[in-house]
């Protein structure tokens, strides 16, 4: 079918429409509608990253450093909804599911405005990528202690990019705590009533599945135009 054929080469065209072409870009313009992200300072025991920094499909930073016992928090920005969803070193862009022994990994669900904390449990290697269409396949992935040689964290980005287009379009159940070699203890909580009350809520957002939603819509628009001009 011409329209499942086309529909690789769209989604890109799709998701840049959707998102504002800044993204791709690698020289983002600053304006009022750009989101910063506000990722406080690290302090002891603290690491705190910036999601989609500067509109852009990273993680700032995006291998990190983190002892046992670190919580790394993720804070994500108002414009664009992305998220911090734990894979494994072999499939960068999917989800870490439960099998034999391992239990399922975090996930943040498709998220704006709010932070996520992981607590790291071990030594061992966290692998993580956004969910968001398309966004790992173009190299939106993260590490917490990867090592410094064999499986680093370029390789695992690398090992996304190859993915590129070709990467499975994930669904968003929503936020999943716990995790692998790290445990995210709560859901994610709005970044303002965070910073502005120290007990730290757990509200969910539900933005995130909406928009997966609305860009549902616009994925089936898009292959409904193409199918018409297919035609001609
Ligand atoms: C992180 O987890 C460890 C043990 O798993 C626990 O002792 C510690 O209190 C946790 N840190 C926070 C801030 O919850
Ligand atoms: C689960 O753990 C047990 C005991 O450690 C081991 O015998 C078994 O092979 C493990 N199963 C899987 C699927 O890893
Ligand atoms: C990632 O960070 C680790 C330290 O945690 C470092 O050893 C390694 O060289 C870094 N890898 C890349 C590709 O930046
Ligand atoms: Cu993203």
């Amino acid at each position: 079918m011409l329209t499942a054929f086309l529909l690789p080469f769209l989604l890109p065209v799709l998701t840049a429409a959707q998102y504002g072409g800044a993204a791709y870009s690698s020289t983002v313009s600053t304006t009022a509608a750009l989101a910063v992200p506000t990722a406080p300072a690290n302090t002891a025991g603290f690491v705190n990253v910036n999601v989609g920094f500067q509109g852009k499909l990273v993680y700032s930073p995006a291998n990190i450093s983190a002892p046992v016992g670190t919580i790394v928090t993720f804070y994500f920005p108002s414009g664009l909804a992305h998220s911090v969803t734990q894979s494994s070193f072999a499939a960068p862009c999917t989800y870490l599911a439960a099998s034999g022994n391992t239990s399922a990994g975090f996930d943040s669900g498709l998220q704006t405005a709010v932070q996520f904390s992981i607590n790291i449990t071990d030594n061992q290697p966290i692998w993580f990528h956004c969910k968001q269409v398309q966004h790992c396949g173009l190299g939106m992935v993260g590490s917490i202690n990867a090592p410094a040689t064999g499986n680093t964290f370029a390789a695992f980005q690398s090992a996304a990019l190859a993915l590129g287009s070709s990467e499975t379009t994930e669904t968003d159940n929503g936020p999943v705590t716990g995790g692998v070699h790290g445990v995210a203890t709560a859901k994610p909580a709005n970044t303002a009533s965070a910073a502005a009350s120290a007990t730290g809520s757990s509200s969910s957002s539900s933005s995130g599945s909406t928009k997966v939603v609305a860009s549902a819509c616009l994925a089936l628009f898009v292959a409904a135009v193409a199918g018409l001009l297919a035609q001609f």
